[in-house]
């Protein structure tokens, strides 16, 4: 079936398509909290999302002052395993910070 199906172009081009597609992005938000040291949060902006300091402090500030912000789009994989990693590092360290993702 699909690529290889003589006489079933249209299968064969609806397959194509779906291979060349971009894959599905997905926003990762910070939540605000009213616990999670601020200092704790430019960390994690900086670890596990590449962040410099200038960049990490300007997000966590907004996320502070705003309830949540975006700190990166990712493929679903990886904002799935960010997501994780910012749950298990709040998690070990006692604080309530939370993750979320969203489709583009
Ligand atoms: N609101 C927190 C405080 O005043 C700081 C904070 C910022 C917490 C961003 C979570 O995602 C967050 N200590």
């Amino acid at each position: 079936m699909g690529l290889n199906d003589p006489g079933r172009e249209d299968q064969a081009v609806t397959d194509q398509d779906t291979l060349l597609a971009e894959p599905p992005m997905y926003r990762v938000l910070l939540m605000n909290d009213d616990y999670t040291p601020m200092d704790f949060v430019v960390e994690i902006l900086m670890r596990v999302f590449n962040k410099s300091v200038e960049s990490a402090t300007q997000i966590m500030m907004s996320v502070h002052n705003q309830g949540s912000g975006v700190c990166g789009v990712y493929t679903y994989e990886i904002a799935e395993t960010k997501t994780g990693t910012v749950h298990r590092l709040a998690e070990e360290n006692g604080y309530p910070l939370r993750s979320t993702m969203e489709k583009e």
